[in-house]
């Protein structure tokens, strides 16, 4: 297992649209090894959720685990949101934009399908935490950050914000 480098706004990479997984390169060990690894960096981060979009891999996936005892690891390939209904506000943070939370409105409620990490499709119906973060997962895929919701000018903010906490790490 390994820990994987996470790419961090204003990094363009994050920008690119992740292309379709055949599901074939699913049955490759090597891919298997990727999802233990976005696990492990997960984890270690400590996050609830990393889209491939982050670590560099430009294809439709992303592991997911928002449980307390972080047990229930869950992964997504080529998720799409068929239903969505209601509206929650849930204060976002994310591993590419380390320190900054805002608050940002996503549906309360979505039905999701996808295929997990053996190619199996399945259709999942939530709310909550975990509708928060599949929304939040599924932007990356677009190339889309959760500061993208905030104004330009808050976005600019944030974007000095981790300039000079990047100067303040490099320099110690
Ligand atoms: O760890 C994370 N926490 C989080 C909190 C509120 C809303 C979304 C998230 S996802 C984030 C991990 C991450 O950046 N995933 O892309
Ligand atoms: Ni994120």
């Amino acid at each position: 297992m390994a820990q994987l480098l996470i790419l961090e706004f204003p990094d363009p990479r994050l920008r690119t649209r992740a292309s379709a997984v055949n599901p074939a390169w699913l049955h490759e060990p090597a891919t298997q090894r990727l999802i233990d690894d976005m696990f492990e960096t997960m984890y270690e981060a400590p996050g609830i959720g990393l889209a491939a979009s982050q670590v560099d891999v430009h294809r439709r996936f992303m592991v997911i685990d928002v449980s307390e005892e972080k047990d229930q690891p869950l992964v997504f390939v080529n998720p799409v949101i068929t239903a969505r209904s209601g509206e929650q506000i849930y204060q976002e943070g994310c591993l590419s934009v380390p320190g900054i939370f805002a608050d940002v409105a996503r549906a309360e409620r979505i039905t999701v399908t996808a295929l997990d990490r053996s190619g199996s499709a399945f259709e999942l119906q939530t709310d909550g935490l975990l509708a928060v973060c599949i929304q939040h997962e599924i932007d990356h895929l677009e190339g889309k950050l959760f500061v993208d919701y905030l104004s330009p000018l808050k976005r600019e903010m944030v974007r000095k914000k981790l300039a000079k906490q990047r100067k303040q790490t490099d320099a110690a």
